[in-house]
């Protein structure tokens, strides 16, 4: 936990140089750095010269020099415009190493490449190639509150905010060092849910906290995003509506978006959470999504930012007896109509799936509905249903899936998820008016995660959205050798630990793509009817017979949100995937899977298997004892111990439920209560 020599009461994660393999031989370019092309006062090039220079000094020991001329073994940084905005390219000239980007933010990534691949143990030459990012917008969304809490946060308190104040730098210049070395480029530090203070982050009063932590952004190439309360011209500005075709409305807006502007000049723009889950939006005028977005898209027009609009937009009001209203339907029945009414500057931020960062759920039919509109990718590393980070969950498996689902929305066969999110889908790849997001799972906790191992999450976001083609083993691998010092065969047991974590969490808790089952409110743990009866549209319908939606023609209609041929494959229970089928349809517990298992055997067997699994995940990590750091080794432990706990509960919970209402035994005859 020290940098240069200074205690600190966090770590650096994959930053943490010390105590390396040092830096080896054929790395000695690394030492000597030639810059042409690019401003030496540029902040962006400065912070990178200045990560090189720390972890030269931390790895080898040495000073680094930038030398002016380029002879021998040097690090020739130039400027090349053949390359997407924000690559690079990493080529070897002799004993010269050449490191060419078109703009800062590439030449920022190239050197953390640099960095990365020597303390990988790699030879330059295995750092060659070009490297150019496939997400354009790449970020982060932080439910920070103002007053320190973080609404979904499993590690600590905010460390931007607290008693309605910005905190100090220190820790927000390390989380940006940390974030932008895996390319995160945009950060939205506040929750979508504005309230209290945070609605006057628009105003006065923080323009100076606002433009102080903007500047850290800037300095690596992040740009800063706040997330703003849609009723703000009436609780902030004294009018008596909110409605965006109101022409007050509409001045009070434009008036405060250009002094913000004017204040905090590195602002990338505002995210909206409108019409959902009681936050107010453009439905209470009788206006559309479209109306409000484009409100203040054109308020921010002329600074040059976005406006993130997000589509969780449901009715969370629902009565449970109703069966044909459908919360996944929510998304696509509101917005689709609204195709090519959005703004340029506007871009919708939708969720992965249409329900709510389940363990598992089919992609959201509105990626990829929308031919005419900017789309962004939504996922949740904050691991709110997914273990809140004491469970163990890898979610870049998850992310990947989702990322190569092929949607059919176009014939030119650029039609999968990463298509659309990167812009090659739909031709917006050149505005930059696309990417994945992720709600973040960071706080001030000394480890930054709550688990370290869900780490690997943050680490795993930033690389992916950067390329969407690494798999999830390739990520995993990389960062376990950047954090840790494990030899190899921890190594490999922590990989395969990593890699089958989501699979394993989902053995033990809901079954089969239906979901939820857990405690309200708070989400940890199982709790099989704890929302069947409540408001919130998130049911199992689970009888004496079976369980499961039907989302099919004959039930809500769901299916034909997706193109074909998807729509007839999720249709038909033959043809649906099977990690999906409750997801779809509602089954007896004497269906036959694919696997050849009656559904109530698979829910049995697997909830079984997967609380088995954690208490072998366990035995594995106490064996690295000794190979890990210790104050790491002991966190992780703590988190272990509660995970064996959490999915033995949920492994009875769901086995005794089903077994009661269905009736059906245990083939294998073991303990069900
Ligand atoms: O799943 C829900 C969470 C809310 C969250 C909401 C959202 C920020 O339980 O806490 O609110 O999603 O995504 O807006």
């Amino acid at each position: 936990m020290s940098d240069n020599g200074n205690r600190k009461d966090w770590t650096q994660l994959w930053l943490e140089y010390e105590g390396g393999a040092g830096l080896k031989d054929e790395w000695e370019a690394l030492l000597r750095v030639d810059l042409s092309g690019f401003e030496h006062d540029n902040r962006v090039v400065k912070s990178a010269l200045d990560e090189l220079k720390r972890a030269v000094l931390l790895l080898a020991g040495k000073e680094q020099e930038i030398t002016a001329g380029k002879e021998g073994a040097c690090l020739v940084i130039c400027r090349a415009e053949d390359i997407a905005a924000q690559g690079f390219r990493v080529r070897k000239e002799g004993e010269a190493l050449i490191l060419e980007a078109p703009d800062e933010n590439g030449l920022l990534y190239g050197i953390f490449h640099l960095i990365f691949s020597a303390r990988l143990g790699k030879d330059p030459g295995k750092a060659c190639g070009i490297f150019e990012p496939d997400a354009p917008l790449r970020m982060l969304n932080h439910w920070d509150n103002m007053d320190g809490g973080i609404e979904r946060g499993y590690s600590g308190r905010s460390f931007f905010f607290k008693d309605d104040r910005f905190l100090g730098s220190e820790r927000i210049r390390d989380y940006v060092r940390i974030v932008s070395s895996v390319g995160i480029n945009g950060v939205v530090i506040n929750n979508v849910n504005v309230k209290d203070a945070a609605s006057w982050l628009v105003t006065e009063r923080y323009y100076g906290d606002l433009a102080r932590v903007g500047g850290i952004f800037a300095d690596y190439g992040i740009k800063l995003f706040i997330s703003i309360n849609f009723a703000a011209p009436i609780e902030l500005g004294g009018l008596p509506s909110a409605d965006p075709m109101d022409g007050k409305v509409i001045a009070w807006w434009q008036e405060t978006t250009d002094r913000l502007y004017d204040a905090v000049p590195y602002l990338g723009g505002f995210l909206v959470k409108a019409d959902s889950e009681g936050r107010p939006g453009p439905f209470t005028y009788g206006r559309t999504q479209a109306d409000g977005a484009n409100m203040l898209a054109r308020c921010v027009k002329p600074h040059g930012g976005c406006i993130l609009w997000r589509c969780f937009v449901y009715n969370c009001t629902q009565d449970w007896r109703d069966k044909k209203t459908d919360r996944a339907r929510a998304g696509y029945d509101n917005f689709i109509d609204l195709d090519g009414k959005f703004d340029d500057n506007v871009i919708l931020q939708i969720k992965n799936g249409p329900m709510d960062f389940q363990i598992r759920e089919p992609v959201s039919p509105l990626i990829g509905g929308m031919a005419k509109t900017n789309q962004m990718l939504e996922v949740q590393i904050a691991q709110e249903y997914t273990g809140q980070q004491i469970d163990l969950c890898y979610l870049i498996p998850m992310f990947r899936e989702v990322l190569t689902f092929k949607t059919y929305c176009t014939e030119n066969g650029k039609d999968t998820v990463s298509d659309i999110v990167c812009g090659r889908a739909f031709g917006n790849r050149r505005s930059g008016m696309c990417g994945m997001t992720a709600v973040c799972n960071t706080g001030d906790d000394a480890c930054w995660t709550g688990d370290d191992l869900a780490a690997a999450n943050l680490y795993g976001f930033g690389r992916l959205c950067f390329d969407n083609s690494l798999s999830p083993e390739e990520i995993a691998k990389e960062w376990i050798g950047l954090t840790f010092r494990l030899g190899e065969k921890n190594s490999e047991k922590l990989l395969e630990m990593l890699l089958e974590s989501r699979e394993v969490y989902e053995k033990y808790s809901a079954p089969l793509g239906i979901g939820w089952m857990v405690n309200p409110n708070f989400h940890y743990g199982p709790s099989v009817d704890g929302y069947e009866y409540s408001r919130w549209g998130t049911y199992h319908r689970a009888d004496h017979l079976g369980l499961g939606v039907d989302r099919t023609d004959s039930g809500t209609g769901y299916v034909r949100q997706y193109h074909e041929p998807n729509a007839s494959m999720y249709n038909n229970p033959g043809t649906c995937p099977q990690e999906l089928l409750l997801f779809f349809h509602h089954l007896p517990y004497t269906f036959l899977l694919p696997s050849g298992k009656t559904l109530i055997q698979h829910i049995y067997d697997t909830h079984f298997e997967g609380a088995q699994r954690v208490l072998e995940m366990q035995k594995a990590w106490d064996e690295m004892e000794g190979e890990v750091d210790r104050d790491v080794f002991l966190r992780v432990k703590e988190r272990f111990e509660r995970q064996r706990v959490n999915a033995f509960e949920w492994c009875d919970q769901v086995n005794s439920y089903f077994y009661r209402k269905s009736g059906i035994p245990d083939e294998a005859g073991r303990e069900i209560y």
